[in-house]
């Protein structure tokens, strides 16, 4: 997704002088912010790409100034949430492969897998599921919960030696 030139907001000022000393342009104060301000319709647009997982924080603050032609300035504080894209996948961690036992009764915890999302809210929120599993032998996620926890989901077959993966 595109996010560079994005309209931002439009700020507007008002100063009651005539001719020049009337006549107000915009500038934002910060330097090393990704905004840039048309000095005079005032419109605020994004000057490079922002993402928000690189940010300390989701909102950036600047300060735009308005100038009129006499050198008068007036300051508009503005505080600008920046929303999250889905732009990362989620990431495991080593996975390794467990052992039950051939016992083991149904609802048994025999493993947790963990992976993590950089996004925030829905963006990094991790469904996990089996994509194999032969026998139907074990589950994740029983009751809507997303914790990566693999149960046992029926009786393990008794005349089973190797492993299920
Ligand atoms: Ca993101
Ligand atoms: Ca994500």
């Amino acid at each position: 997704m595109n996010q560079t030139f994005i309209n931002v907001f439009q700020v507007t000022a008002t100063d009651t002088d005539y001719g020049k000393n009337g006549k107000v342009t915009y500038s934002i104060r910060e330097q090393n912010v990704p905004f840039v301000i048309n000095s005079t319709s005032g419109v605020i647009t994004t000057s490079e790409k922002i993402d928000r997982e690189k940010l300390t924080g989701s909102k950036i603050s600047i300060n735009v100034i308005g100038e009129d032609g006499g050198g008068l300035q007036g300051t508009c504080p503005l505080l600008i949430q920046i929303e999250d894209i889905n732009d990362n996948a989620p990431v495991f961690g080593p996975l390794n492969a467990f052992k039950v036992l051939k016992t083991a009764s149904v609802g048994t915890i025999v493993d947790t897998v963990g992976a993590t999302d950089a996004d925030i809210s829905s963006n990094g929120q991790i469904v996990y599921s089996l994509v194999s599993n032969p026998g139907n032998y074990f589950i994740i996620d029983v009751n809507g919960k997303y914790t990566g926890t693999i149960r046992v989901n029926q009786t393990l077959p008794q005349n089973l030696n190797v492993g299920i993966y």
